[in-house]
């Protein structure tokens, strides 16, 4: 999937390459800084004091030594003072340039955390808007993976007022609906053919029929459709090309929101998969606040989940 958050230490992460919020001296210091030095070794802070250090905003690339990730990107994003000093300009071309970097270096897999939200002092929730708007941004002419690493948990909370609403819906449906369960079997939706001629003439439309049908009725292009709902090239293809297509969960949730389907479309395009809205489970329910509030953009319900721990929409 094209950008994905992940709670983790990068440290640890297997990719191709991570990104480190360095300063401008490129010789380390405390945060994820200090902890990618301690996880690399001291190889790499000989290597950073080649560099000559870097500029805010600009990075510079280096071997990944004892980490499991093959490159380090060093990257400087600004100090927070308040916001009218180009902080968004600057920390918009940290995320570019690194990016630019690792596909210079043939990256197929990056990690970022994010950057200046610690000692640098840029508030996480703006930090973390301008990190998705420029990664995805980026992803829409470029085909890599992209993480967005998130450290801590306070971070990131389901406490943030900004989830307050989504919060009540799910208190109110989650509850609701635990008494009265809504769920959904294709073998009791239809009665039973004898004969396979029968079955076969009752067919409905496939999940990949319906949903290049509807791309199709929409006047959507394939990569628009594909890059809306955050899969990547070959799930597509895979979908594409075989009309019996068996999609996860998420993968058909994602297009469905790609396709800004109203919720009744989008329970039909599910159902094709075998999947139902069910309000047994949370994550049901916060797609469908989003769908109720016709908000389609997927980065946002991604935030949601992932606040809500969740799964999150997409291949
Ligand atoms: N993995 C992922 N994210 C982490 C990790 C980790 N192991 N450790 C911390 N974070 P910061 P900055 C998160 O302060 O604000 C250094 O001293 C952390 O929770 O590391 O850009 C440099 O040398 C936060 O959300 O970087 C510079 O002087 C995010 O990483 C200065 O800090 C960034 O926090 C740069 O400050």
């Amino acid at each position: 999937m094209p950008l994905r958050m992940v709670r983790n230490d990068i440290t640890t992460m297997r990719v191709d390459a991570i990104v480190n919020a360095a300063n401008e001296s490129l010789l380390g210091g405390g945060g994820v800084d200090g902890a990618i030095h301690r996880a690399a070794g001291p190889q790499l802070l000989a290597e950073c004091r080649t560099l000559g250090g870097c500029r805010t905003g600009q990075a510079k690339i280096t071997g990944g030594y004892r980490l499991p990730a093959r490159y380090v990107i060093h990257t400087v994003g600004p100090v927070w003072r308040g916001g009218r000093y180009g902080e968004k300009e600057l920390l918009v071309s940290a995320y570019r340039t690194s990016l630019e970097l690792a596909v210079a270096h043939d990256c197929q897999t990056v990690a970022f955390p994010l950057i200046s939200s610690g000692v640098y002092g840029y508030p996480k929730d703006q930090a973390l808007n301008v990190a998705v708007d420029t990664i995805v941004a980026f992803l829409q002419d470029h085909e890599l993976t992209v993480y967005l690493v998130i450290f801590d948990r306070a971070a990131y909370t389901i406490g943030e007022k900004r989830f307050a609403d989504i919060a009540a819906y799910l208190d109110a449906r989650y509850t609701q609906d635990r008494q009265e369960p809504t769920s959904f079997s294709m073998a009791s939706a239809q009665s039973v053919p004898d004969g396979l001629n029968e079955a076969l003439a009752m067919m409905d439309e496939s999940f990949s029929q319906m949903l290049l049908r509807k791309i199709d009725e929409r006047g959507m292009t394939d990569v628009q459709c594909y890059k809306k709902a955050n899969l990547d090239r070959r799930l597509f293809s895979k979908i594409r090309s075989d009309i019996h297509y068996r999609p996860s969960r998420a993968t058909a949730m994602a297009l469905a929101v790609a396709l800004e389907l109203p919720l009744d479309e989008a329970r039909e395009l599910l159902q094709t998969a075998g999947f139902a809205f069910s309000h047994a489970s949370k994550s049901d329910i916060i797609v469908e606040y989003f769908i109720a509030h016709q908000n389609y953009n997927i980065f946002e319900i991604n935030e949601a989940l992932f606040a809500f721990d969740q799964e999150l929409l997409g291949g």
